[in-house]
């Protein structure tokens, strides 16, 4: 069976998460505090970053290589479209999510208000938090934009790119962080992928010290 370690919180183990649920791989869930730098934990991944995939001696980090790992060896459900230029869309917003939206929104505002708590290091930064609240905006109009000629962010059918996204906002949903009114398209998106059963997990999960809105796994919210 694979293992995975990871963060609750943590938008990479997340999406990963999401990925193995909706391809029904059965996983061992392990809680790493990365933040403690195990040395055994550093031995896998000297990079020190959740997730990380293993089973046996396999050990994978970063999770748009474990993403690419696991849907070449457990192709169904189709993650990436089959078109070059669609899996080449939906690459290209997995890059946005994972890089652009979690450096401008997602650092700015969950790991402000949550992981430096649990980290023990300090108290949220309000210009942070500022500019997290201002950048999840133009994130947000940008998405309805896509969502007004798509089905799904990155065309018609369902794709990491989805679950990339939903990923990183499901942890900002959980500090009350989305404004969910904004845009009708996002809303009815996140619905749609929020009640996918590989969902539901995540919506289980609770930081112990902080509780979520009661919208956050309400799936008519
Ligand atoms: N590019 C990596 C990013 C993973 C990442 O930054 N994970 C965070 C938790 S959300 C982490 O482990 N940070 C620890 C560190 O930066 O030392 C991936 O896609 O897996």
């Amino acid at each position: 069976m694979f293992r995975l370690y990871h963060q609750p919180l943590s938008p990479f183990s997340r999406k990963i998460r999401l990925v193995l649920a909706e391809k029904k791989i059965d996983v061992e869930l392990v809680e790493e505090k990365y933040w403690e730098k195990r040395l055994d934990f550093l031995r896998l991944n000297p990079g020190g970053k959740v997730p990380v995939l293993r089973k046996g001696s396999f050990v994978l980090g970063e999770s748009s290589a474990i993403f690419e790992y696991l849907e070449e060896t457990c192709p169904t459900p189709a993650l990436l479209p089959r078109d070059p230029a669609a899996r080449a869309e939906a690459r290209r917003l997995q890059g946005w999510f994972d890089d652009k939206f979690h450096h401008e929104v997602t650092s700015n505002l969950v790991y402000e208000r949550i992981n430096k708590k649990l980290m023990g290091i300090g108290y949220p930064d309000s210009h942070k938090i500022k500019a997290g609240s201002k950048n999840i905006k133009y994130h947000l109009d940008y998405m309805g934009w896509l969502l007004e000629t798509r089905d799904w962010l990155a065309g018609n059918s369902m794709s990491i790119a989805d679950f990339t996204a939903a990923a990183h906002l499901s942890t900002l949903d959980y500090v009350n962080d989305v404004d969910w009114l904004r845009n009708r398209n996002v809303k009815e998106w996140y619905a749609r992928i929020k009640s996918r059963p590989a969902f539901r997990a995540l919506l289980i999960d609770q930081v112990t010290g902080f509780v979520p809105p009661d919208h956050y796994a309400d799936l008519d919210f």
